[in-house]
Parts: structure tokens; sequence; C-alpha cells
């Protein structure tokens, strides 16, 4: 039983954790997602009472909200309330400013002569999209929280989130702690000048109206300090590096690294299916070694110049052809997006032509499988001898973390400098700048020729890490922050002040 001390955790996120499929009158399909966060938080909801609040995705979850007539629903042990926006204010929320803008941003992937321009749909997404969608989002976790006796800590995930703590203290004011979590990187001041000041100011100052706001790395804590400080009037960091005061509010920068579910993924690699998948790889493999990239197709992932770094390689190291194979497991995400579309056509034009020039009738140097599925790229992580991570920019990564844990060939890890990863993991990698082709490709003439010994020596080492650091713990020591805040504002109100002389 829960006591009123108890904390209620709330956490909102753009996507949930479920997709509803309707069946029958009245009757639901739950089909649950795959991510991290999920498990995270099922863990979650054995220590606390846990309210994921999220938006509708397909025409079912609104018939889902409908039939519940909006109420939070207790799904497969998880409190749920979807919110359902009007979709054209969904649509500029969404597709306009979160994405592609504020991902664009955060990722530096701007073409400046020509991109982004901020139009008349920009700002008006901003006012009738990205604004009324946050703001439904407060409301509805407002009305789910109002009354409660017990102390509230809000958890509003990621870039689509930004205005929600300024709804938040509109509707509930100081009762609750709010603690944003910000998967993407957080670059420095610049690249924030891309936003006009009537966009920037009001979502650096609805993010300093939290008590604490998370990162993945303390490079991102610090890049929000410096953002802030230098945009907004009256905003002081006093010299620290992770904490910034503003409008009477001290407000934490602090890094969580995130990292995957240790046991899950374990499990499932052990299991009959995967087994089944990872042979029929083997037999795409052969007795080459394995080159594996497992992504988004994703501008900011880099997939092109990895096919490049790859062909220079081939172009450099004659004595590799016929004994490596690139494999890319590869999801095509936000096709809509131009940006994205396009990406696509020219990774395929790439890995076309390196196979055009190289290959002969017992090779083919590239092989790309698109789609979505988990245990087919946790097969594959099982047997790559190279695992390229080099994005342009990356909040963590878990590909990196989730190919070093179930690897069974000492395979190396080839990681860009700038993945949040990096900070953990770069040690025991081969480290590379994603922009660099040629560096690239003589990392991976590297990873091929390395002994034995000390490939066993790098994979341990980053296995260890891995395994010490499971998503629970990512949360865990969220909250644990949280409640942390909460009772020294108690032991602070219920000290008794000293009387006066
Ligand atoms: P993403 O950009 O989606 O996440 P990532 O961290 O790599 O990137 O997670 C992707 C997940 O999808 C992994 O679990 C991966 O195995 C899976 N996946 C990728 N390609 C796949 C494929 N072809 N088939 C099947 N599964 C595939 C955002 C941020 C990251 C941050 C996470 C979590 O951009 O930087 O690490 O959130 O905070």
């Amino acid at each position: 039983m829960t006591k009123s001390t108890d904390p209620l955790i709330v956490i909102a996120s753009n996507r949930g954790p479920f997709s509803f499929e309707k069946t029958g009158k009245g009757e639901f399909d739950v089909k649950r997602g795959a991510g991290g966060l999920v498990t995270a938080l099922s863990a979650l909801a054995e220590r606390h009472e846990v309210l994921w609040v999220a938006s509708t995705m397909t025409k079912d979850d609104r018939k889902w909200v409908k039939h519940h007539e909006g109420q939070v629903q207790n799904v497969e042990g998880i409190n749920l309330k979807l919110v359902d926006p009007d979709p054209d204010a969904y649509e500029g929320y969404y597709n306009v400013i979160a994405n592609p803008l504020l991902w664009f941003i955060q990722h530096q992937l701007w073409d400046i002569p020509r991109k982004p321009s901020i139009t008349e749909e920009t700002w008006k997404s901003w006012e009738e999209g990205y604004k009324p969608v946050n703001q439904i989002f407060a409301k509805a976790i407002a009305e789910a929280v109002e009354g409660s006796d017990r102390p509230v800590i809000v958890m509003p995930q990621d870039y689509h989130l930004y205005m929600a703590p300024h709804y938040l203290r509109q509707e509930l004011g100081e009762q609750v702690q709010i603690q944003p979590f910000i998967h993407i990187p957080w670059p420095g001041p610049d690249a924030w000048r891309i936003l006009p000041t009537q966009i920037r100011i009001p979502l650096l100052s609805s993010l300093l109206e939290s008590d604490r706001v998370g990162f993945q790395t303390k490079k991102d804590a610090f890049n929000f300090v410096q953002t802030c400080r230098f945009y907004l009037e009256g905003a002081h960091s006093h010299g620290r590096r992770d904490a910034i005061e503003y409008q009477g509010r001290d407000v934490a920068a602090r890094d969580f690294p995130i990292s995957i579910d240790v046991n899950r993924v374990q499990t499932m690699v052990a299991e009959h299916e995967t087994q089944l998948e990872k042979n029929q790889l083997m037999n795409i493999v052969g007795d080459r070694s394995l080159i594996l990239r497992v992504d988004r197709v994703e501008p900011s992932k880099n997939n092109l110049r990895g096919f490049e770094a790859y062909r220079t390689l081939l172009e450099n190291h004659p004595e590799h052809r016929g004994k490596v194979q690139f494999l890319a497991l590869l999801v095509p995400s936000r096709m809509k997006v131009g940006a994205y579309s396009d990406h696509l056509a020219e990774v395929m034009a790439e890995a076309g032509m390196i196979n055009a020039t190289y290959s002969n009738s017992f090779w083919e140097p590239v092989r790309i499988v698109l789609g979505d599925n988990y245990r087919r790229a946790l097969a594959a992580m099982q047997i790559y001898d190279i695992l390229l991570v080099n994005p342009i920019a990356d909040g963590m990564n878990l590909v990196a973390k989730e190919g070093v844990l179930v690897n069974q060939q000492d395979g190396v890890l080839i990681l860009s400098e700038f993945a949040g990863a990096f900070y953990e993991l770069g040690e025991n990698a081969l480290t590379v700048s994603p922009f660099d082709v040629y560096g690239l490709s003589e990392m991976m003439h590297k990873a091929l020729t390395m002994s034995g010994t000390e490939r066993q020596r790098r994979a341990e080492k980053l296995r260890k890490t891995v395994m010490a650091a499971d998503v629970r713990e990512w949360f865990y020591a969220q909250v644990d922050e949280a409640l942390h805040a909460l009772n020294s504002q108690d032991k602070k109100s219920s000290t008794p002040s000293t009387p006066s002389a």
C-alpha cells in the first residue's frame, strides 16, 4: 500500500508504452513498445506509483481514449493516460517544430545557405501546434494529480515537451517537482541562434521553470547552462557548470547517462528465435569479417559517410576485398521529411556503386536489409567483427551498448567522438571523427588487422562497463535526486525558525 509520503511519478512523453488495436466492441489488443523506457518504467513501478501520460498515435488509440472517456487506465501494471490532440495541432507540433526543427538544431544538421527557413508555417506551428499540444499534456497531468496528498514528480521526456514545465507551473504552481530528461544532444549557444527570439526565449525559460533538467552527458548539461546564460537576461551560473539561477529558481543541469535493459537483452539473445536469425545471417556472412551497422535511416547517424569510408577501405587496402562483408540493418524513419527520404536514396545509391565496382559472382560487398526487426538486430550484433557507430551527433546511442553486451566475437567497436556513449565506451573503442572518411577507413583497417588478444582485452572491458549500468539505475538515479531535494525542502520547512532577538 502506498503511504501518503510516497511520491507519485508522472512520465510524460510523446509516444506511450503501448499501442492499441481494436478487436471488437469495447475490446482492444495491447501492443507493448520495445523501448528501454518501458522496461525502466515497469521496474520503477515496483518501487513507486507511476502514471504515464502520452499522446495517441493511431486511430485505434483514439478509439481507446474515447472508450475510456479519457480516464487513466491500468494497462499491464502501468497507469496510462493518453491525450488526444487535434490532428492539425499535432502535425505542427510534431512534423514542423519537433521534427525537423528542434531535432535538426540539436544535431546541427543544417545546410546553412538553404536551410532552415523559418516560415509562416513555422510560426503558426509554434503558436497553434507546439504550444497547445504541450499545454494539453500539462492539463492532462494536472487533472490526474489534482488533490493528491503525496509529493508529485513530473518527468517530461525529450524535445517534444520543452514547453511543458511552463504550463505545468501555470496549472500546478510549486506543488510539483518538474524534472525533464532530454535524450538528444544539447549543443552550445551558437546552434540556438537559428530560432527566432520569440521562440528561443520562451523555450529556454520554460525549461528553467523545472527544478532540474537531465541530460545524457556532462557536456550537454554544460552546454545548456551556457545557452541559458547567453540568451536569458538575468540568468547566472555563478561559475558553476551544472546549475543556473533564473528568476529566483536555482535549476540543476545534471547528467544521467541512459543505458539498456541488460537482462532483457541477454534473455532475448539466448532465445531460440534469435538463434535462428543468427544462423540465417551467418549464412550470408560465411567466413568473412563482418562490419555491421544498425540504425534508423537518419542523417544524424551518418550512414552515408560510413559507406564512403568502406569504399575507401576497399580502394586503399585491396587485401580486404572478398574477405569482408558490410551488413547494414536500417529502419526507414520519418520518410515524410524530405531530408530523410533523400538520405535513404543517397545511401542506397552509394551502396549500389560499391557493389557495382567490387562485387563478383562470390561476393557482394554491401548488404542492406531494411526493416524494424529487433531480434534480427540483436542476432547480428552477436556476430560482428566491427560495429560501426559513427553519428554526427547522438544523445547516447544504445546500439553501441547493446552491441558490446551481446557480441561473441570479441568484435571491435568503432565509435564517433560525438555520440554520448563515447564518454563511457570511448576508452576501449576505436574512436573517430564522424566527418573524417579517410580516418574511418583506416580505423576499419586497424580493426580488421587487430590481434586477437587486443580485441579480447577491449571487448571484455566494454562488456563490463555496460553490465555495470542498467537502465533501471538511470531511472532510479533521477527519482532519487528529486526525492532528495523534496526531503531537504521538507526539513527546511519543518525546522522552526530561530526567534529574532
Ligand atoms: P535513437 O535515435 O532511436 O534514440 P538509439 O539510442 O541508437 O537511437 O536507439 C535505437 C534503438 O532501436 C536501439 O535499441 C536499436 O537496437 C534499435 N534499432 C535500431 N536500428 C534497428 C534495426 N535496423 N532493426 C531493429 N532495431 C533497431 C534516441 C537518441 C539516442 C538515445 C536514445 C535513448 O537519439 O541518442 O540513446 O534516444 O535515450
